[in-house]
C-alpha cells in the first residue's frame, strides 16, 4: 500500500470537516455520515468543537483509496488556531485547499495558498458548497485565478449550481476544451512539450496530457480545481480519485536511519502522553529506544517506546506494531516529548546539528506569523485558594505541551502566568478547556501586543577562568551583532571546534538561546548573531587520592551560569531597540463610509495608500500596528453600518515610536544590566566566588 499524508486547509467554515466526513464515508471507513451541525463528525471530536461547530485542533483520519492509504489531517480554519495548521504543514505530502462556492476566495485562503506555494506543497483546490443558494462556480474559478494563482485548471463542470441537485461532471478525453486547456498549461510550463507540440499537434494525446498534468501538479506548478458538495456528496468521488492520481505518495527508506517528526501531542484516558509522528525515514517499533528533541538540537530526551499504533488504528495497536517511513503513527511511552520534536534512534551524532531538521520546516522556517498578543491568566478564586495558582500553572503547562506557541511563562512583580495568543477566540477556548478538563475558573487581563528586541550595533564581553570576580570554572567570550531580518538567533563558533568539549559547547549554545528570550527590555531578542569568541575550562581532576573534585574541574553548570552574564553584558554594549508587529491590511467599505474611516485609521497609527473606488465600494490598503487591529475591528461595524470587510496579516516589525523614545520595559525582572554585571557575578554564586 502507498501512503498519502494529506492536509485539508481552508478559511473558517468552508467545509473542511464536512468534506473529511464525506471522504471517510465514501471510502467505507465509517458506516454513517456525521454532521458538524449535530456535533457528530469524526475529526471534530473535542466537546468544545462539537458544542461550537468549529475545528480547534488538527485531527487525523485514515481511509483507503484504491491501493493508497490516505492519512487526512483536518485543520482548523479560524486564524486564532493557525499554529495547528503550521504543525500539520511540516508533515504533509499534499493538500486540498477548500474554497466555498458562495463566499469564494477569503482572507485565510490567500494566506494558506501562499504558504503552500512557498513550501512547494502540491495542492488540489476543491470548490465546495455548490448546492448552496448563491453558489457561483464560474465566478469562484475566476476569483481563484485572479487572487490565488493563474496556474489552475478546472477538472470538470457544474450543473444546477445553487440547488440541492447540483452535480459535478468530470471532463474526459471527449472534452475538446479541456484538452486545449491542458495543452496550453503544459506548453506554458514545459519547453520540450511546447517544441514537440508545435512540430506535431498529435503529441498531445489525452493520456500524455493527463500524465503531464499529474507531473505539473506534483511539482506544485499547477493546481487542478474540483467542484462539489460535502453535504450532498457531489464531486467528492472525483476528488478522491484525483488525490491518488495527481498527488505524490509519501517516500522514504524504511530501512534508513530513523527520522520522524512529532506534529501532535495528546493525552490518553489515563493521562498518558501520546505523540503523533510522521516518519520520513526508518522504522520505529514497540520497545525501540529513541531519542527526541527540537530539530537541529541535541536530543532533550531518550525513552523506550511502549506502544505503537498506526494513524487509522483504534487503541494502542498490536504489540508487534511499527511505524515506518512515509507513515503516520502514534507512539506511547515518550514522557518528555513535545510537539515539533524530531525523533531519531541510535547513538548521539557527534555534531548535534547533524542530519538537520526533518519535514517541511527543513526547507523554510515558520510559515505564519508568531502570536502577536499576550495576556495574564488569573485564577478566579485566587484569594480563597492559595493552591489555585499552582494548579493553574500545571494545567497551563499541559496545554502548552499541545500548543507550545502559547509560550507559558511567569512575569512581572506578581509573577503572573502569561500566555501568548493569536486572538480573543483562543482566549475563550483556553478558558473553556481549563474549566472542562481541569475544573479551573480563570479570567484574563486585557491582551497586549508582543514586541521583540533587535540589537542596534555590535558588543562584546568575556570572563576568564581563574580571574576574579569570575566565580565559575569557565572562560566564555561572546560577540553580539545584528543578524538578517527574519534570521532569528544564529550561534557561531569563533573558536576552533574541538577546543572545548562538546557538552560545554552545547551548554553555552542552549543557554544563549534561553537567555535571549528576554533582552534588555524584557522582550525576546531576535535577528541576532552570537559568536563564541573565547572559551576555556579546567579538565576533570581529582586530589591525590580523592575522587572527582568539582572545585577544580569545570562542569557544564559553570558554562550555564556564566553564559547569561557575559551575554547580557555584550548585549548591553550592543544595545537593543524594541520593535512592534505591524499588519498589512485591506479594507473594503461602502464609498460613503470612506470619509469617516480615514481619521480613525489615522488615530490607530495606520498608514495607507490613496483609496481606490470600485463602484459603490472604497478599497483601502496599508499597514497598521498589530496592537491596534482589535480596536479597528471593534469600531468598523459602527463606521460602515456593518458592511466593512477587514483583512489583516502580519507584515513585519517596526521600531516602537520610530525608535526615538525609550520604551518602557516589559518586565522588571531582568536584572542583568551593565552596572549590575559584576555585582551579579558575586551574588549568583557566592560559594564559588572566593574558592574559584
Ligand atoms: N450547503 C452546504 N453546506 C455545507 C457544505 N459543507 C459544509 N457545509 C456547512 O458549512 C458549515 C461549516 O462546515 P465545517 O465542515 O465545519 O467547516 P470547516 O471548514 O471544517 O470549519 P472550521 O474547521 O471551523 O474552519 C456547517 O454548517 C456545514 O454544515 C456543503 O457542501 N454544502
Ligand atoms: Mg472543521
Amino acid at each position: 500500500m502507498r501512503t498519502l499524508n494529506l492536509g485539508i486547509l481552508a478559511h473558517v467554515d468552508a467545509g473542511k470537516t464536512s468534506l473529511t466526513e464525506r471522504l471517510l464515508y465514501n471510502a467505507g471507513a465509517i458506516a454513517a455520515i456525521g454532521s458538524v451541525d449535530e456535533g457528530s463528525t469524526q475529526t471534530d471530536s473535542l466537546a468544545l468543537e462539537r458544542a461550537r461547530g468549529i475545528t480547534i485542533k488538527a485531527a487525523v483520519a485514515s481511509f483507503p483509496v484504491g491501493r493508497t492509504t490516505v492519512n487526512l489531517i483536518d485543520t482548523p480554519g479560524h486564524p486564532d488556531f493557525i499554529a495547528e495548521v503550521e504543525r500539520a504543514l511540516s508533515v504533509l505530502d499534499g493538500a486540498v485547499l477548500v474554497v466555498s462556492a458562495v463566499e469564494g476566495v477569503q482572507p485565510q485562503t490567500r494566506i494558506l495558498m501562499r504558504a503552500l506555494r512557498r513550501l512547494g506543497l502540491p495542492a488540489l483546490i476543491f470548490v465546495n458548497k455548490i448546492d448552496r443558494g448563491g453558489a457561483d462556480p464560474a465566478r469562484v474559478l475566476r476569483d481563484i485565478a485572479a487572487k490565488l494563482t493563474p496556474a489552475v485548471v478546472a477538472m470538470g463542470d457544474v450543473r444546477g449550481a445553487g440547488t440541492r441537485d447540483a452535480g459535478f461532471r468530470r471532463y474526459g478525453a471527449g472534452d475538446a476544451g479541456f484538452a486545449v486547456a491542458l495543452a496550453d498549461l503544459l506548453a506554458d510550463h514545459d519547453d520540450r512539450f511546447l517544441a514537440a507540440y508545435l512540430a506535431d499537434e498529435a503529441t498531445a494525446s489525452y493520456p500524455r496530457l493527463r500524465a503531464g498534468l499529474a507531473e505539473l501538479t506534483r511539482s506544485c506548478r499547477v493546481h487542478p480545481v474540483f467542484f462539489g458538495s460535502a453535504i450532498t456528496g457531489a464531486g467528492t468521488g472525483a476528488l478522491a480519485a484525483g488525490l491518488t492520481r495527481l498527488l505524490p505518495a509519501a517516500g522514504g527508506d524504511a530501512d534508513g536511519p530513523v527520522s520522524g517528526r512529532v506534529f501532535k501531542v495528546e493525552r490518553g484516558p489515563a493521562g498518558e502522553k501520546i505523540a503523533w509522528v510522521r516518519m520520513f525515514s526508518g522504522t520505529v517499533a514497540v520497545r525501540d529506544r529513541v531519542r527526541f528533541g527540537p530539530p537541529g538540537f541535541c536530543p532533550s530526551g531518550r525513552a523506550k517506546v511502549t506502544a505503537v499504533a498506526m494513524a487509522g488504528q483504534a487503541g494502542r495497536g498490536t504489540p508487534s506494531a511499527a511505524v515506518t517511513a512515509g507513515q503516520i503513527g502514534r507512539l506511547w511511552g515518550l514522557a518528555g516529548i513535545q510537539i515539533g520534536d524530531q525523533v531519531a534512534a541510535g547513538p548521539d551524532p557527534a555534531d548535534p546539528g547533524a542530519g538537520g531538521p526533518v519535514g517541511r520546516e527543513a526547507a523554510a522556517g515558520l510559515q505564519f506569523a508568531p502570536p502577536a498578543l499576550e495576556t495574564a491568566v488569573l485564577p478566579a478564586q485566587a484569594a480563597g485558594h492559595p493552591g489555585g495558582k499552582a494548579a493553574l500553572r500545571l494545567a497551563l503547562a499541559q496545554l502548552a505541551e499541545q500548543d507550545p506557541l502559547i509560550g507559558l511563562r511567569q512575569d512581572g512583580p506578581g509573577q503572573d502566568l502569561m500566555v501568548s495568543l493569536y486572538g480573543e477566540v483562543q482566549k475563550e477556548v483556553i478558558q473553556a478547556t481549563l474549566a472542562a478538563d481541569f475544573g479551573l475558573d480563570v479570567t484574563f487581563r486585557e491582551s497586549t501586543v508582543i514586541c521583540i528586541e533587535r540589537p542596534v550595533g555590535a558588543g562584546e564581553a568575556a570572563e576568564f577562568i581563574g580571574t576574579p570576580p569570575n566565580p565559575f570554572l569557565a572562560t566564555v567570550g561572546l560577540r553580539v551583532r545584528p543578524g538578517a531580518v527574519g534570521s532569528g538567533v544564529t550561534f557561531r563558533l569563533g573558536i576552533e571546534l574541538g577546543a572545548l568539549p562538546l557538552a560545554f559547547l552545547k551548554a553555552i549554545e542552549e543557554t544563549v538561546r534561553l537567555t535571549l528570550r528576554e533582552g534588555l527590555r524584557g522582550w525576546q531578542v531576535t535577528d541576532v548573531e552570537v559568536t563564541l569568541t573565547r572559551s576555556g575550562y579546567w579538565p576533570r581532576q581529582s586530589h591525590a587520592h580523592g575522587t572527582f573534585d568539582a572545585s577544580m574541574s569545570s562542569t557544564a553548570g559553570d558554562f550555564r551560569q556564566l553564559t547569561p552574564l557575559v551575554l547580557m553584558a555584550a548585549l548591553t554594549r550592543a544595545g537593543t531597540r524594541v520593535h512592534e508587529p505591524v499588519h498589512r491590511f485591506r479594507l473594503e467599505v461602502p464609498a460613503e463610509a470612506c470619509g469617516p474611516v480615514l481619521p480613525v485609521l489615522g488615530r490607530l497609527r495606520a498608514a495607507w495608500r490613496p483609496p481606490a473606488a470600485d463602484g459603490a465600494v472604497c478599497l483601502l490598503d496599508g499597514e497598521i500596528p498589530a496592537g491596534e487591529v482589535s480596536a479597528l475591528e471593534r469600531l468598523l461595524p459602527g463606521l460602515t453600518r456593518g458592511e466593512g470587510v477587514l483583512e489583516t496579516e502580519f507584515s513585519h516589525y517596526q521600531p516602537v515610536n520610530g525608535g526615538a523614545v525609550p520604551v518602557r520595559p516589559r518586565t522588571d525582572h531582568n536584572p542583568l544590566h551593565r552596572e549590575d554585571y559584576l555585582r551579579n557575578l558575586r551574588r549568583v554564586a557566592p560559594g564559588r566566588a572566593d574558592g574559584g
